[in-house]
Parts: C-alpha cells; structure tokens; sequence
C-alpha cells in the first residue's frame, strides 16, 4: 500500500450558498477512501481575486492524510466539484459554487498535464496563506518557505475569519 501522505486542500465558493457549499465540501472530503481529515481550518470571508462583479468568497484549508495518489485525489476533489453543480467551463476568474484544489500534496513537486503542486497562486492568495497557516503554523513549502513567514508578509487585502457556529 502507499504510504500516508498529508495533502492540504483549499476551499473556496461564492455562489449558491458559499458556507453551505464549503461545509458541504468538507463533509464530503472526510468520506473519501484511504483518507481522513485531520484539521479544518476557520472560515474565512475574502475579497475576490479577479474580476471585482462578483460575490465575496468563503474559503478554508482541509489537511488530509491520504494513502490515495495525487491523481486519485484529484478524481475524488473533481467528483465533488462535480456533485456540487460545478460547471467547468471558460471562467477562469469567474465566480463559482465550489474550488476544492490540492494545494500541497506531502513534500511533493508535481507537474503534470491535470495538476501542478504546490498549486501555482497559493503563495500570493491571502485566502489560502492564511487559513493553511491557521492549521500549519510550522509548515514549509517544498521550496523551504515557510507558510508562516509568507502569511504573515502578503496584503490581507480585507479578509475576514468568520467567528466558529456555535
Ligand atoms: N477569490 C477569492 N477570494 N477566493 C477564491 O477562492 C477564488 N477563487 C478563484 C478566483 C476566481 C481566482 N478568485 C478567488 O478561482
């Protein structure tokens, strides 16, 4: 069998229920197979990147241990992109009801034709910096950048951590 790994996974949704959709996600995450989450990080209430005539986002970090490939958990995140009514078409910066990205898979650099990890915007996207810090403090990237130094340094760009439901 292949070894655990622990693969973070960034959120993100700001259509059609943004909280809904990213609780939901996150349900759905700690059902996939060889899998278990290990932290989920606050959500959090951003800006978007992009196109301004659009919703803001909410956005979160899931770590899971995986004994699942990359690939694999790439097929499970799109099947639940999917399931969420994701329509995958020409909006690259276009709103959207669910992103569930790999954003580090282990130490891992991966390039390929369906996946580049670390993923390519996470180090200037206060929406990821800062809820993978919130979970990984201590966490470097496969470069040797630690998380922390690169949450700490990025605009926060009017980012909001969203209180825990009570
Ligand atoms: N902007 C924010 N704030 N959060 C996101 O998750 C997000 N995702 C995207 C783009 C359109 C780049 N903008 C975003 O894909």
């Amino acid at each position: 069998m292949q070894n655990k790994v622990t693969a973070y996974i960034g959120l993100g949704s700001n259509l059609s229920g943004p909280r809904m959709q990213v609780s939901k996600a996150a349900n759905e995450i700690a059902s996939i197979s060889a899998s278990r989450v290990v932290a989920f990080s606050p959500l959090y209430l951003s800006k978007p990147m992009g196109p301004q005539d659009q919703d803001d986002y909410i956005n979160a970090v899931i770590a899971l241990e995986t004994r699942l490939s990359a690939l694999q958990l790439l097929d499970a995140l799109q099947a639940i992109e999917n399931t969420a009514g994701r329509v995958r078409k020409d909006n690259r910066w276009g709103a959207r009801i669910l992103d569930c990205d790999i954003l580090l898979y282990g130490n891992e650099t991966i390039e390929n034709e369906r996946l580049t990890v670390p993923h390519y915007g996470m180090k200037v996207r206060e929406f990821v910096l800062l809820p993978l810090a919130d979970i990984a403090s201590d966490l470097l990237l496969p470069d040797g950048t630690p998380v922390s130094l690169l949450a700490n340094e990025i605009d926060n760009n009017g980012i909001v951590k969203l209180p825990l439901l009570k």
